[in-house]
């Protein structure tokens, strides 16, 4: 037997609409995966990318890390390892920090081996579109969005059942999906905490038995999400249901409620926070424009994906990086470049 927990798109270090709370619970979140490999006593932890929301995580956030991987490595489970696109460095990669350590495995294309079972890692390549490796009867670990979950993804599911690997493990797709074509297991474990609002699903984490290929999922326990739907009354729910440190989704189709109401409502309700996806037409308030539905977070998000889709040198998309980083002020950017492209930094 070879068991293991596949997971990823964890987005350790996220502060999740500026809360402190909600940074903690995508910790919180990676500790309560390290528990469950530990009591289902799986061999290895296998992580498909995106531990880390960014390349530069805070001291709280890898304190907690570490915390988890040593309790790992205690109970003597592996954790083996890719980059996803969030946490990507130009040097060194966190990863490689923690192999250093002796902490984790950075699975690359020279085989990891598992009890017997070859362990494939390619770290995220670009959004161009990619050719799966050979990974004769092993297992390819990768974090790369399929054209099954997105019309121009970079990789194709028919090929990537051809490449050889019995089992494929991702990252990057944050909503659980299984595959299962002619003998060769295809799954996004999904993430571990909501990271956008229409992550509705439960999150969970794959168990798998990679002899057998058989899959289970275990349910994880994360921050409680109220979502108030279209033809539901929200500031009947809000007034009614229990919201107590709840994030409370609403999704507006009509009413002439304001969004600032029904964020006042839910502060005094107690909720942990309120986002309001205003889908109604005709309304001229600026920030709440009909059909855009975008939060500061998607913005970043979509830029970085238009980035990834053009073929920039590690070194160009590092100083794309420095640029948009709002953690360094305007004036120190000229700096950060200049000390980047010395080499400074
Ligand atoms: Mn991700």
């Amino acid at each position: 037997m070879a068991r293991i927990l596949h997971t990823g798109d964890t987005h350790i270090g996220f502060r999740q609409y500026g809360l402190e709370e909600r940074r903690e619970d995508f910790a919180k979140a990676f500790l309560q995966v390290v528990h469950l490999a530990i009591e289902e006593r799986v061999d290895a932890v296998i992580h498909a990318g995106d531990l880390f929301e960014d390349r530069l995580p805070g001291a709280e956030d890898l304190q907690a890390t570490l915390q988890g991987l040593f309790q790992l490595k205690n109970a003597h489970i592996k954790f083996l390892g890719i980059v996803g696109n969030h946490e990507q460095r130009r040097g060194v990669q966190w990863l490689d920090l923690f192999a250093s350590l002796d902490l984790a495995v950075h699975l690359t294309l020279q085989p990891y081996d598992l009890k017997g079972i070859p362990i494939y890692g390619l770290d995220f390549a670009g959004r161009r579109e990619l050719e799966p490796p050979r990974c004769d009867g092993g297992v390819l670990v990768c974090h790369q969005l399929l054209d099954r979950v997105e019309p121009d993804g970079e990789l194709s599911l028919k090929k990537l059942l051809n490449c050889g690997a019995k089992t494929v493990l991702l990252g990057d797709f944050h909503e659980r999906q299984v595959w299962y074509e002619k003998g060769v297991l295809v799954t996004y474990c999904g993430s571990t905490e909501r990271w956008a609002i229409d992550e509705q699903r439960r999150r969970s984490v794959n168990l798998i038995d990679l002899k057998t290929n058989r899959i289970d999922h275990r349910d994880l326990k994360t921050r409680e999400f109220l979502y108030i739907g279209v033809d539901e009354d929200p500031i009947q729910r809000l007034k009614n249901a229990d919201v107590e440190e709840k994030v409370v989704v609403i999704y507006l189709k009509g009413g002439r409620v304001t969004v600032a109401e029904l964020e006042e409502l839910g502060r005094q309700r107690g909720a942990l926070a309120v986002r309001v996806r205003d889908l109604r037409e005709g309304e001229s308030e600026m920030e709440h424009q009909p059909d855009v539905q975008m939060d500061y977070g998607d913005v970043e998000h979509a830029i970085s994906e238009a980035l990834a889709r053009r073929a920039l040198s590690p070194l160009a998309r590092e100083m794309d990086q420095i640029i948009r980083d709002f953690r360094i002020p305007d004036s120190n950017i000229d700096g950060e470049v200049t000390a980047l492209l010395e080499g400074r930094r």
